[in-house]
């Protein structure tokens, strides 16, 4: 860690500098060395949850890592960036990489989300494509169903990263009968040689016990990379931003947020509670009203919901201060893209 920067550790383990991302483990360094538990055959590396938008990558990290790390929404194009998900065991660390949704890209912002997708997904050990398990009623149905053209082309662009991919078939628990499961995998090996297959349902924990133990093969012999006890690679004010953001998502339906960003203005540690100043970007004056909604009741829906999640995941009380502002364009300009927050890596580096 940083000389001179005070980290406190939060209920959920994330760091709370609030600004600088955590640092990995320097595996000679005597001061962060594993505990002794860490044995010759620990393995660690790094894992990627890829796929279409919506399919469930955001949900299945946070169902491996048992807590509510990642946004996840029900609205498709939730994740903009790449963040990182420490899983430790006592026998593999997985770094679990979630990515936004790949798919055809127009605006300069959902650019950006696929080339952070594919960004995430290159120099793993593992991809993990999701893909959506179709809601089928009957065996010829089944029996006829093939991937679409959008989960082909995500399969095609991971393939490119010559990454070994692991197929993970996602909301098993919307099929009505298992028996309409194989015709399914078969229509997928067909396609590409998966170094496994496992169909998974986060919402009930179903297959994931399974995805674990074919995950960890493809783990190198490694001590881990993160401290044990850090769970994400942002920072606190990053989270909290995301929070506010996942307000939008649960509070608007349709367009409206994915016009907004979030911006955190302050972010101020008290000893009693912390004190956050967020902005939310719209890109045109018309949609500030919407936000604000009739007497503020929109924006006070969405900031009453942030807070209590931020606070959640903190464990600590929060205040939180919205105010709106407009940037103008702002999903279709590069420049304030990266006023806003969402940079291209320096030097192309991943
Ligand atoms: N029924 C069911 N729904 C699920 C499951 N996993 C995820 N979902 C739902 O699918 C929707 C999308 O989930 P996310 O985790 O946000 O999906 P994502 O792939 O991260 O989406 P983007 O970030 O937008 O690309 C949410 O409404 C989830 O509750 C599951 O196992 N079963
Ligand atoms: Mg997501």
């Amino acid at each position: 860690m940083e000389p001179g920067v005070e980290h406190e550790k939060s209920a959920n383990g994330a760091s709370r500098d609030t600004s600088a991302p955590p640092t990995p483990v320097d595996g000679a360094d005597v001061e962060t060395a594993p505990p002794a538990v860490i044995g010759p055959d620990f393995r660690a590396g790094f894992v990627a949850l890829c796929g279409r938008p919506n399919v469930g990558k955001s949900t299945l990290l946070n169902a491996l890592l048992g807590t509510d790390l990642a946004v996840a929404s029900k609205l498709p194009q939730t994740t903009r960036e790449r963040m990182l998900g420490v899983w430790t065991t006592d026998s593999f660390q997985a770094v679990l990489v979630d990515t936004p949704g790949i798919h055809r890209a127009r605006s300069a912002l959902n650019s950006y989300m696929v080339d952070e997708a594919l960004r995430g997904a290159r120099d793993v050990d593992l991809i993990l494509m999701l893909a959506e398990i179709p809601i089928v009623t009957d065996e010829e149905t089944a029996s006829k169903w093939k991937p679409g053209p959008g989960a082909l082309a995500v399969l095609d662009a991971l393939s490119k990263t010559g990454r070994p991919i692991g197929l993970v078939l996602t909301k098993l628990d919307r099929l009505p009968s298992a028996d309409l499961l194989l015709p399914i995998i078969h229509a997928w090996v067909e396609r590409a040689p998966f170094a496994f297959v496992v169909p998974t349902s986060a919402r009930e924990r179903v297959g994931l016990e399974r995805l674990s133990s074919e995950l960890l093969k493809f783990l190198p012999q490694s001590p881990p990379l993160y401290d044990d006890d850090q769970l994400s690679d942002r920072a606190m004010r990053w989270h909290a931003g995301e929070r506010v953001r996942a307000a939008i998502f649960a509070t608007l339906s349709q367009e409206l947020p994915y016009s907004c960003a979030v911006t955190i203005e302050s972010f101020k540690e008290r000893p009693d509670k912390d004190v956050i100043k967020a902005a939310i970007h719209v890109e045109r004056e018309s949609q500030k009203p919407i936000l604000i909604g009739r007497k503020g009741k929109t924006v006070k829906t969405i900031s009453t919901r942030a807070r209590a999640d931020i606070a959640r995941f903190t464990g600590r009380p929060c205040d939180l201060f919205v105010t709106i502002k407009v940037t103008r364009n702002w999903t279709k300009k590069p420049e304030l893209l990266e006023k806003l927050g969402y940079h291209e890596p320096v030097g192309g580096e991943s």
